[in-house]
């Protein structure tokens, strides 16, 4: 500053005009270039308002009418997916690459095409154009994929995404229940699953498997023994091409996709989702963006979060509407980097998971002290710039600090939305400084099409989900059990609008715990409004949490398995939501564990025992192989165990009198040891 204002007032000779002009110049180019700051829509202390019944709606929400559709053509996927066609003029739309190759494109019309050929290859086959008629997808994320989807909706067919972490058995109940003649699958071996389960009886009903990738003979053969017809892809849209029928589009309120969702216990159920439905959320969603980055046929988002699940599948509906393109990546989270290096994408849905991944490795890559102070320093300058609604990446702290990360992502995202699991505070603070783009966290679940709450742009605080979104309300009911009272902002978050499901495929009873007599969606999740209108997720109904990956744990059943152990006297399974994975506490049973650890020759006291680390690592192996045998899921097994040598009882606080676990006080008891535990692992 002080330079500035001596050159100005000493005298002038030519030269330095020409700078000063210069200067003057720079100055002017700056102010008309200057990032205009992100402003808030709404008033960021009042970010909700009540409504009659003591349910709120956001604040932006003129009159009480939920909102159904943005644009008033699109009321459909199909018609989101002709609005794409027609506003991006037949542009690129859905990428794929192979190793070390850029991305090749096919434009809409091709896509909407393949998807027509496909769709009269079905109707061919004996399908009839109408929404009780149910298609599986078995696959991977692909541009086949969302051809496969788009074939089913441009004849009011319904898809069914299965997907491969649910089991061989689930996959039975689900081809079973939804009565699924026909599934679209990717690869050779989930077809011989599939036909597999047919040979041995259990899905009668399956009668034709359509291959995207090659296939042999051998195949075609078991096959046919078994009456499963199998067709290539290929040979499938020539015979639609062949057998051509006009287009038959859905009404809004026809069903368009079955999600299952694997519960803690019991089959998946089937969340039955409408094109309404998908459409309220994309337009709520477009609503939200309004003031802040508005997606354009020039934008691009990397499809690699499982299309499986609402989450992705609204984002790429998004794109779709406003004639974006939709990039695939190989197929490996571990090339995700590299695909994104060459797809650069502009919209970038995430996971909390993937997120403390890149956090954690920037914090551990600044080892000096030096570095850490400039890691840091940069962190609170760019978030002071946030704070005032300034989002860019040409700071010097973008040069020299952030540009590493931001490359590795592509360099070019515009909008990046994190979900299906709660992110802590730092990581979120880190990301809005050193990414240089808008990141905003949603809340919502399957059975609300995925989103029913959004933070607001201009509102850069974190530890609340924002607010309602426009197409539903959100109250909090009572829960005396647990000490919730609405009267207090605090109760089951519960939930109502055009984006709530209609119920669960044929399962009365599921669809009436969930959804009340009033049309009330009732998420089993605990909030809070805060006196700023925005909602905290607080706690869980029942005694089921989500990993960070966003995986459901039902921390009871788990302890139930590992009780088998004949080493186990009592467990403590434990968890949180901001971490991948479980951890335990175990007190082994006295008269066991000496003759065990003789087996492993150690001796010594009952409490040498159990402080000896070969001990410990003895008794993880052992429940370890003993969840595995009872039917845990790799996520569902604790990583690391403290063993401890006294028991829980009602005396010490730890259990109720009916010899629960009370979980809240084992947690607060064993505090140190679990977050030593978790420093001990990898996550
Ligand atoms: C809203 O309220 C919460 C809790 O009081 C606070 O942490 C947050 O910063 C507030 N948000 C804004 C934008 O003021
Ligand atoms: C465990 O016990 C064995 C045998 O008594 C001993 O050699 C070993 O050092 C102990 N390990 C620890 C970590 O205490
Ligand atoms: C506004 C709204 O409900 N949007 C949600 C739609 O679904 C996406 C993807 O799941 C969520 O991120 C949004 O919050």
């Amino acid at each position: 500053m002080l330079f500035i204002f001596n050159f100005l007032f000493s005298p002038l000779p030519t030269p330095a005009l020409v700078c000063l002009l210069t200067f003057g110049t720079a100055i002017f180019l700056w102010l008309i270039n200057r990032p205009q700051p992100v402003l808030p829509p709404i008033n960021l202390d009042q970010q909700s308002v009540g409504i009659e019944g003591g349910a709120r709606k956001g604040a932006s929400q003129k009159d009480d009418n939920l909102m159904r559709c943005y644009y008033s053509d699109v009321k459909t996927v199909y018609d989101i997916f002709q609005r794409g066609l027609a506003v991006s003029d037949n542009g690129p739309c859905l990428g794929y690459r192979k190793p070390n190759q850029p991305y090749k494109w096919m434009s809409y019309k091709q896509v909407s095409d393949r998807a027509e050929y496909l769709g009269s290859c079905l109707l061919h086959k004996g399908y009839k154009p109408s929404p009780d008629q149910f298609v599986g997808i078995f696959a991977q994320n692909r541009p086949e994929w969302v051809i496969s989807e788009l074939a089913c909706y441009t004849y009011s067919m319904v898809a069914v995404p299965l997907y491969d972490t649910l089991g061989t058995e689930a996959i039975i109940h689900i081809v079973n229940k939804a009565d699924i003649p026909t599934v679209i699958c990717d690869v050779p071996q989930k077809a011989s699953m599939l036909i597999d389960n047919v040979e041995k009886g259990y899905t009668p009903g399956l009668k034709m498997v359509i291959l995207m990738d090659p296939f042999d003979d051998e195949l075609k053969q078991r096959g046919d023994k078994c009456g499963v017809e199998i067709l290539s892809l290929f040979e499938a849209e020539n015979l639609g091409k062949e057998n051509f029928k006009k287009p038959v589009p859905p009404n809004p309120e026809d069903l368009s996709i079955i999600c299952f969702t694997s519960g803690t216990t019991g089959d998946p159920k089937g969340a039955m989702i409408t094109h309404e439905n998908i459409v309220a959320n994309t337009s709520a969603f477009l609503r939200c963006l309004e003031n802040s980055y508005f997606p354009s046929p020039e934008d691009v988002t990397i499809s690699y979060l499982p299309l499986a699940h609402m989450f992705e599948r609204v984002v790429e509906a998004v794109l779709f509407s406003c004639g974006g393109r939709v990039g695939f990546f190989q197929g490996d989270i571990r090339l995700l980097p590299d695909d994104m290096k060459a797809l650069k994408p502009t919209v970038f849905p995430t996971v909390p998971r993937l997120l403390n991944r890149v956090y954690d490795k920037v914090h551990n890559e600044a080892k000096t002290p030096l570095k850490k102070f400039l890691l840091n320093l940069a962190i609170m300058s760019k978030f002071n710039e946030v704070k005032n609604g300034i989002i860019r990446r040409d700071s010097l702290w973008d040069k020299f600090i952030f540009s590493k990360i931001q490359d590795s992502l592509g360099g070019q995202v515009r909008l990046m939305i994190t979900g299906a699991a709660p992110i802590s505070t730092p990581v979120l603070t880190f990301l809005r400084a050193a990414m240089g783009c808008l990141v905003f966290e949603a809340y919502g679940q399957t059975e609300c099409t995925a989103g029913c709450t959004f933070t607001s742009p201009g509102d850069w605080t974190s530890g609340h989900v924002g607010a309602p979104v426009s197409c539903n309300f959100v109250k909090l009911e009572d829960v005396p059990e647990m000490n919730y009272f609405s009267v207090n902002n605090e109760g089951e978050i519960c939930i109502k609008g055009t984006n709530v499901f209609k119920g669960y495929l044929k399962d009365p009873d599921k669809t009436q715990e969930a959804l009340d007599k009033d049309g009330w969606l009732h998420t089993g999740d605990i909030g809070r409004w805060l006196p700023n209108g925005t909602l905290k997720i607080i706690d869980r109904k029942k005694n089921i949490f989500k990993l960070a990956q966003g995986e459901y744990i039902a921390p009871e059943k788990i302890e139930n398995i590992y009780q088998r152990s004949r080493l186990v006297s009592q467990i403590f399974v434990h968890g949180e939501s901001l971490r991948s994975s479980l951890v335990g506490v175990v007190v082994p049973d006295p008269d066991v564990l000496p003759s065990f650890a003789a087996k492993h020759g150690i001796k010594g006291t009952f409490k040498e025992l159990c402080e000896n680390q070969t001990v410990r690592e003895a008794i993880l192996e052992d429940i370890q192989k003993i969840g595995k045998e009872g039917g845990l899921k790799s996520f569902e097994q604790v990583k690391t165990i403290f063993v401890h040598p006294e028991p829980f009882s009602i005396e010490n606080g730890l259990l109720t009198p009916t010899l629960k676990s009370k979980r809240v006080e084992l947690a607060k008891f064993f505090k140190a040891q679990i977050d030593s535990l978790y420093e001990t692992i990898q996550e």
